[in-house]
């Protein structure tokens, strides 16, 4: 196989909004290149990198897919990202492996919520950017409006790198080309407006540019690659993956404009933990020790546990012995493969820049650093912020003794997805699992179903409600019990008082002369958060408040640990009566996608489950975003609500806001259904 130094390659990541043609375009830049015979299609489930069944079966990428494309000379290895918000947690961890992230538009739906975010994901992340704007074949598209949006939204520096040339056929390059024809803009113009902003980050060549009214294109590549870094530049391209227009043209800009891994940026390391981490940023040097970012872990039906990597910094070779993270042991490398979507090709050595996997290591995560000396520990990639997840589901297993391979199984998936989680409520004796939005949470469901064969009933989870006090009181208890021999003796006075939201609970002694001895305060304490943990009036646990304990008696033969955990939570029940206990349930922020035509049925529907419609923003002209404060027990079942509204066409994510006290109507119906079960359970 042909061997590629660090110069010759490129990372790029296609990233943006669902259906903007992102899989399909990989596809028509493998077939131009000659890296497969025939493009495949997302309907048929024939392309490279949706090849997963249940991609197949929803027609959207549900992961990220990694090619190469091997072409005059260089390699891209090119990762293919999902679009769908749900599975974003792929995109965004993308971008850590990459110079280059390429936005692609769909020109019919123009500028969507995830074009916007990962966008400025990118550039949070330092990572060059171009914007492909694609489906330049379709029907009623209005570019010249288009390109006006791309500047208004993302900036003055986005700038047509190519133009569209006879009705949408071909595109026409205008760097290299001073002149020719296009079908609007003109090509001279794009040319001048290319020069003229490369040449504002060099300001030798400004004066140069400025004497004699041209550059040539080789003296400008330098300054080209410092424009793409600095966000000083974002070249638009144009493309159609359906009839082929601007592929080969999108591939040369690839080769010739794109950053190679000694170009970009190169990506921020930690070293050394919490405070006293240094950072700094790898070099692109094939002699230097190894450092390597897994950006993506997938157990693969076959092959088993991939860790897919990208070498910032060093060699990799099927001998090297590498350490994960601060692992103290080594492994041997010993088969280092090439992705090609499910295909693995086995190699010899991955430089700087090269994007490659190793199978079957179970201590390689997600987000650890690969590495082969002992003076890399406590080495970390700058941290991704994900999404966190909301939407949950609680599950209990269909068939008895199920209970471990569902554990295997979940602990699988959420070592593959950051924005998976799975959580074990003490209180409700509920495992529910928690995703961005309904069909992200499905497809976790079916991949357990049909993947690991096991399979778990759902249904919506209990609402993680809890409970607080809204009044100061005081509270008193003697435990006092004498059975023939020693008896129990304990005392205790304590005071409660509210703390502000999310303030949590304070325990403070006050008790002086020792008449509580001090190691029995402890016991006084447990006592407490007996209560605590099961609440005061509907079963929930309790926040947001302080207990001081400040007297009490004790009995110098009598007074032992069970005295004083049963009088701490007698005076501790004793105060909780006085003090007006509330219930406080979960307020998230919902982020809903939907057709511009359902919007006022939306709002309504949100207004009247008690929320608060906090922004809306039309990103795509048919297309709003409605921003919202619910209280979380009033979306239960609305992915199906929504569904019916928007006919298909709504989607929802969602995360956590903060807690707020439920209307008293609600307060009463979980009091008297706590009572209810309470009593249920006495009679069994
Ligand atoms: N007319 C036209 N249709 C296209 C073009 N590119 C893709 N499509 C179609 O658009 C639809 C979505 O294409 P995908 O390649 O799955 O889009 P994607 O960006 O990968 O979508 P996600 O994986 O959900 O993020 C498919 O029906 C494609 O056939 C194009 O250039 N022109
Ligand atoms: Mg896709």
């Amino acid at each position: 196989m042909a061997k590629f130094s660090t110069e010759a390659l490129r990372t790029v990541a296609l990233v943006g909004h669902g259906a903007s043609g992102k899989t399909t375009l990989t596809e028509a830049l493998l077939h131009k290149a000659g890296m497969i015979q025939t493009t495949g299609t997302v309907e048929r489930g024939s392309t490279a990198c949706d090849f997963d069944p249940l991609e197949k079966q929803y027609l959207h990428s549900l992961r990220s897919a990694i090619v190469h494309i091997d072409y005059a000379g260089t390699r891209t290895h090119l990762i293919d990202t999902p679009g769908y918000p749900d599975f974003i947690g792929q995109a965004i961890g993308a971008l850590d492996a990459v110079e280059t992230a390429a936005v692609v538009i769909n020109a019919q739906s123009g500028i969507e919520m995830i074009t916007q975010r990962m966008t400025s994901w990118a550039a949070k992340r330092d990572v060059c950017r171009i914007i492909v704007v694609n489906k330049i074949d379709a029907e009623n598209i209005n570019l010249p409006a288009l390109m006006k949006a791309i500047q208004d939204t993302f900036g003055k520096e986005c700038l047509p790198i190519n133009l569209p040339a006879e009705g949408g056929k071909r595109v026409v390059d205008c760097f290299f080309n001073p002149a020719g024809a296009s079908d609007f803009s003109s090509v001279e113009q794009a040319h001048r407006a290319l020069v003229d902003q490369v040449v504002e980050v060099d300001e030798a060549l400004m004066s140069i540019y400025l004497e004699k009214g041209e550059v040539a294109p080789e003296e400008l590549h330098a300054p080209f690659e410092k424009a793409l870094r600095e966000g000083h530049l974002v070249p638009v391209c144009f493309t159609s993956a359906r009839n082929g227009a601007g592929i080969k043209e999108l591939l040369d800009v690839f080769v010739k404009l794109l950053p190679n891994p000694t170009e970009g940026n190169a990506p921020l390391f930690y070293k050394g933990e919490g405070d006293k981490a240094a950072e700094f940023r790898s070099a692109p040097d094939p002699g230097k020790h190894v450092l390597a970012h897994v950006f993506k872990v997938v157990n693969d039906p076959y092959v088993g546990k991939l860790g897919v990597f990208r070498v910032h910094q060093g060699t990799v070779t099927k001998d090297t012995q590498l350490y994960v993270g601060d692992g103290r042991k080594p492994f041997k490398v010993g088969h280092l493969f090439l992705l090609q979507g499910k295909d693995h090709v086995e190699i010899n050595e991955a430089l700087p820049g090269d994007i490659a996997a190793v199978a079957k290591v179970d201590e390689i995560e997600f987000d650890c650093v690969l590495h082969d000396s002992h003076d890399e520990d406590h080495i970390h990639m700058r941290p991704l912020e994900f999404p966190t997840p909301m939407y949950g589901l609680a599950i209990e297993p269909k068939k008895r003794g199920d209970e471990q391979r569902i554990s295997d199984a979940l602990h699988k998936l959420i070592a593959e997805d950051p924005t998976f989680r799975v959580d074990h409520d003490a209180t409700t004796h509920e495992t529910v699992m928690r995703g961005l939005g309904d069909l992200h949470v499905r497809s976790v469901l079916e991949r357990m179903a049909t993947q690991y064969k096991v399979e778990v009933n759902t249904r919506p989870p209990r609402i993680p409600f809890r409970e607080t006090i809204t009044a100061k009181a005081e509270g008193h208890a003697r435990h006092k019990k004498q059975t023939g021999g020693a008896g129990q003796f304990g005392e205790v006075y304590l005071r409660v008082e509210p703390l502000a939201r999310g303030d949590g609970f304070e325990f403070v002694d006050e008790v002086r002369g020792g008449v509580i001895p001090n190691q029995f305060i402890p016991a006084v304490e447990k006592g407490i958060h007996l209560v605590l943990a099961t609440g005061a009036v509907a079963g929930y646990p309790m926040q947001d408040l302080r207990v001081t304990v400040y007297d009490g008696k004790h009995h110098p033969v009598d007074s032992k640990e069970v005295a004083f955990v049963a009088a701490g939570r007698k005076a501790f029940l004793d105060a909780l009566d006085k003090a007006r206990p509330i219930v406080l349930e979960p307020i998230v922020n919902v982020e809903i996608i939907c057709p511009e035509a359902t919007m006022g049925d939306i709002t309504g529907d949100i207004s009247g489950k008690r929320g608060q419609i906090t922004g809306t923003n039309s990103f795509a002209p048919g297309t709003v975003t409605i921003s919202g404060l619910v209280p979380l027990s009033e979306l239960n079942g609305y992915a199906n609500r929504l569904k019916s509204v928007t006919g298909g066409q709504g989607s929802y994510s969602m995360e956590l806001s903060h807690y707020e006290a439920v209307p008293p109507q609600l307060q009463a119906q979980l009091v008297t259904e706590y009572k209810t079960s309470r009593g249920q359970q006495e009679e069994e």
